[in-house]
């Protein structure tokens, strides 16, 4: 059918096959005719929007920002949900700028993460829509699968080489690895029961002793035995979870070069961005920062400075697809890839969000892929799928992902919390 000047040209009505007739001039086809926030945890707290249309059709967004969960619940039912009754779907740029724009108080992880799950379930609907996944709308494929890395982690270097050798099993071809540190009782990012280890836990935040120089002289003995045992090709990784001064990071970026890491993670905080430049005076080890970054604000000098190699954004706390492919762009020039989050924390569409947009996007470099429990993957059954240390989107329509309302109100909310860090002698800790 070809477009009629009475139709807006993104309007789903041309899609739908209606003819101009059944419209007026202001009618532009689908309308948004109710927005819920959906809330459950099925062994970790999810936040869900889902919205409708006249139609039927329906899309998925993310929303969960771990430990602060129900801020973004509210910012949605309070302040975006009513927005949106009555817009057309099919606009996701313009709501996208309305969101951000129109607020007046630009930025913010609860902000982003609001705007993100809506510019999700927008993208959900169109690919549902035009009958294709969502990477498809993005240009197409730009590779056969998406290179991920999973988590490996134990008590000691011995535990965490054991686990490195399971994840090679699986089929793994890149891997992080974290362990404890000796004379510190916990560290996070390693579980005390040898379970893949969970961010949040329930009740109030648990507190974590810290000390810099131990960490220091452990992290190199722990890759130096790994690059023995399994040699030079897997792509190993390692998260320092913004704990060092930069000078500090430097050290490690330094001691690291014999085992040449895929990444050094988080080695500072970015708050600071031109921090990175002290790091990145002294090392060639590559740089990775980002995940709590949410918009191009908070990387650009990280990106126009070449001050690292992979950012961390990810679509559910990044704004969402909309926003992150702009910056995708920008750290496209400037030889930056993205490595984008993707720990328990993000749910299965937010997982399915960046899978899609890894698909397509020209500089993609490695995907975080945390494997959610049974329970998580039973309340949101998916089309993705991992395959010999690839994932892939699938070709459902739109993100490929449903939420089962019924099973998932068996598991009701429990408020968690991320852990608190301190040094040894109670000082507050986590540059
Ligand atoms: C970690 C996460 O996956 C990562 O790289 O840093 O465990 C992160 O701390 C949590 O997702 C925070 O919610
Ligand atoms: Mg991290």
């Amino acid at each position: 059918m070809v477009a009629d000047r009475n139709f807006a040209p993104l309007s789903y009505g041309i899609i739908l096959g209606r003819t101009s007739e059944q419209f007026s001039s202001v009618e532009v086809g689908l309308k948004i005719t109710d927005a819920k926030v959906l809330v459950c945890s099925p062994g970790r707290n999810f936040v869900t929007l889902k919205i409708q249309t006249d139609e039927g059709f329906y899309g998925l967004g993310d929303a969960t920002l771990n430990g602060r969960e129900l801020a973004v619940a509210s910012y949605l039912n309070d302040h975006l949900v009513p927005c949106l009754i009555d817009r057309d779907p099919s606009q996701i740029e313009d709501t996208w700028q309305y969101l951000y724009r129109g607020a007046y108080w630009r930025r913010g992880p609860v902000t982003m993460t609001a705007i993100a799950a809506v510019d999700m379930a927008l993208w959900d609907i169109k690919g549902k829509v035009l009958d294709t996944p969502v990477y498809n709308l993005l240009g197409g494929r730009s590779r056969t699968g998406v290179l991920v890395y999973g988590h490996a982690n134990g008590a000691d270097i011995e535990a965490t080489c054991n686990e490195v050798a399971r994840y090679i099993g699986l089929g793994y071809r890149a891997i992080r690895a974290q362990s404890g540190v000796p004379g510190l009782a916990s560290t996070y990012g390693v579980s005390k029961n040898q379970r893949a280890y969970e961010p949040a836990e329930k009740g109030l935040p648990l507190e974590n002793a810290w000390d810099t120089e131990k960490y220091l002289l452990h992290v190199p003995k722990l890759f130096e035995s790994l690059r023995l045992r399994f040699g030079d090709d897997i792509r190993l990784l390692h998260d320092a979870h913004h704990r060092l001064t930069p000078i500090e990071a430097a050290r490690l970026g330094k001691s690291l070069e014999p085992y040449h890491l895929f990444w050094l993670e988080d080695a500072v905080t970015a708050e600071l961005q031109e921090g990175f430049r002290v790091v990145r005076q002294h090392t060639t080890t590559p740089l990775a920062v980002g995940e709590v970054f949410n918009t191009v604000w908070d990387a650009q000098e990280l990106i126009t400075g070449q001050l690292i190699d992979y950012l961390r954004m990810t679509v559910v706390h990044g704004g969402g697809i909309t926003h992150l492919k702009k910056v995708a762009a920008l750290a496209e020039i400037y030889h930056v890839q993205t490595g984008c989050h993707g720990a328990t924390d993000l749910s299965p569409v937010a997982m399915a969000a960046a899978l899609h947009f890894d698909l397509a996007i020209p500089n993609f470099g490695i995907q975080e892929y945390m494997r959610h429990t049974k329970e998580t993957d039973e309340v949101f059954p998916h089309a993705y799928y991992f395959d010999d240390g690839y994932l892939h989107p699938g070709e459902k329509p739109g993100l490929g992902v449903e939420y089962d309302e019924k099973l998932a109100s068996k598991f009701p909310y429990e408020r968690a919390y991320l852990p608190v860090n301190r040094k040894t002698d109670g000082t507050m800790w986590n540059w």
